[in-house]
């Protein structure tokens, strides 16, 4: 079946996570990625956190799938002239170096404009314009500096990182929109032009209640759905909220069933105000219904924590699944705390191949999370992740290069 991005071809400057995940999506949807690897090295994630010697990592295999490798040193003369001929080839360039190092490397925007005017450029970086342009950054810096860490975690806690890679991949999501929005507008303008996501501007974004937070904290003094509230103190940034809900219906993490031995033995729990009557018969409280210290939301506030406890004393008889089957009955919003355990193994995240068993030459079988993002004319076929350098004599064939320009250039260790 065709696919979205069916002919369109991509220099894969990507490395590490932020980037090889957004070049990742746009394989999916059908792109050609040509991924430049240095020759002898290449990505450094192959080696990291390496569960089988000599073996890519599944670091780097769940993230470079249905990508093609080609190795190229691109700071010698004769790998700029291939990666000249890459540029000219491909609709899109994406890299996510350190600032300046494509500069450096000779290929500015302008540069690359004179080589090809229906070039788009895009580009990952920790930081936009200011002050920390030039700083190299990792996932748990752009969580850092972009909201997220201030904001997680307990009151009397420090501030915490998130398992969610919100600044590597949630970046690479933001710049694959862009790049996708860069081709659509380049089929009116004839022109390529430069894509820029920067992880701070991407983990705000995400951040973007806690700003709403923020300035209804600056105006009102106090937050009464955070669990600061009646009892505690509020200063004048956005504290941190616990488990306490984002939105407008106040939830909480409640204990269930086993809780004592199993660390997921938990439930995330919802007190939506239109169902508040079935919350109070199924936890057999049914006096909070007309009380008038709980009947309504703005009631209930000084009193979550009572009210969670509550609901919590009757979990806690139940497992997640069973409390969750009975809330669902009445339509009570619940979710279940899963492990990465049970997700793996969850029949339904199979069907849709949301996770999905991948074969790889030298490692053999592995579970990876496939595509997200599920289009009913361009479906996602996950495969492996290319070994360093496996297309190299393709690609170059495909530039016009001859088997003996590409002996020569093996022979100058410049692929
Ligand atoms: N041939 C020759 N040289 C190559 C090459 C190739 N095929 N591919 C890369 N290089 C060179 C680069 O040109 C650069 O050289 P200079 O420093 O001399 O200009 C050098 O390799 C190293 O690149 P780098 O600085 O990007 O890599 P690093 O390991 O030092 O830094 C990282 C890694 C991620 C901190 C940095 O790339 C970065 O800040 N990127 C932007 C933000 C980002 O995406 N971070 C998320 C990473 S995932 O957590």
């Amino acid at each position: 079946m065709a696919k979205a991005l069916d002919g369109v071809r991509i220099l894969d400057f990507t490395h590490v996570q932020s980037g090889p995940t957004c070049t990742q999506l746009l394989a999916w949807f059908g792109a050609d990625v040509i991924k430049v690897e240095r020759a002898g090295a290449g990505d450094i994630t192959r080696e990291q956190l390496r569960d089988i010697p000599d073996v890519d990592s599944l670091y780097f295999t769940m993230l470079n799938h249905n990508k093609r490798s080609i190795t190229l040193d691109t700071k010698s003369k004769n790998g700029k002239a291939v990666l000249e001929k890459l540029v000219r080839h491909c609709d899109v360039l994406v890299e996510n170096f350190a600032p300046g190092a494509l500069d450096r490397m000779g290929f500015t925007w302008e540069r690359i404009q004179q080589l090809n005017p229906k070039m788009i450029v895009a580009s990952i970086k920790g930081f936009g314009p200011g002050p920390y342009e030039d700083c190299k950054v990792y996932e748990n810096v752009a969580q850092c500096a972009g909201g997220a860490a201030s904001t997680t975690g307990f009151d009397d806690g420090p501030p915490l990182v998130t398992g969610a890679q919100i600044g590597d991949s949630g970046t690479g999501l933001h710049l694959a929109l862009g790049i996708v929005c860069a081709l659509y507008q380049r089929k009116s303008s004839g022109r390529g032009q430069r894509v820029q996501a920067a992880m701070q501007d991407g983990v705000l974004n995400l951040c973007r209640v806690k700003l709403r937070d923020q300035q209804r904290l600056a105006r009102t003094k106090v937050m009464k759905e955070y669990p600061q509230y009646p009892k505690g103190k509020f200063g004048s940034a956005v504290p941190r909220a616990g488990n306490a809900s984002g939105g407008g219906q106040p939830g909480w993490i409640i204990k269930c069933k086993g809780w004592e031995t199993d660390p997921n033995a938990y439930l995330y729990f919802i007190t939506q105000a239109p169902v508040w009557k079935e919350i109070c018969n199924v936890i057999g409280k049914p006096e909070w219904i007309t009380d008038p210290d709980y009947a309504t939301p703005g009631a209930r506030l000084p009193r979550l924590m009572e009210i969670f406890g509550a609901v919590e004393k009757w979990t806690m008889t139940k497992t997640k699944f069973e409390a969750m089957d009975e809330f669902n009955q009445h339509d009570i919003p619940c979710g279940p705390i899963l492990s990465m355990e049970e997700l793996a193994a969850e029949p339904s995240l199979r069907a849709t191949g949301t996770i999905v068993e991948v074969d790889h030459p030298t490692r053999g079988k592995y579970l990876s999370v496939g595509n997200p993002i599920k289009l009913s004319d361009s479906p996602t076929e996950v495969r492996s992740s290319p070994l360093l350098g496996e297309h190299t004599d393709e690609v170059l064939a495909e530039l016009g290069l001859s088997a003996t320009e590409i002996e020569a250039l093996r022979a100058e260790n410049v692929i």
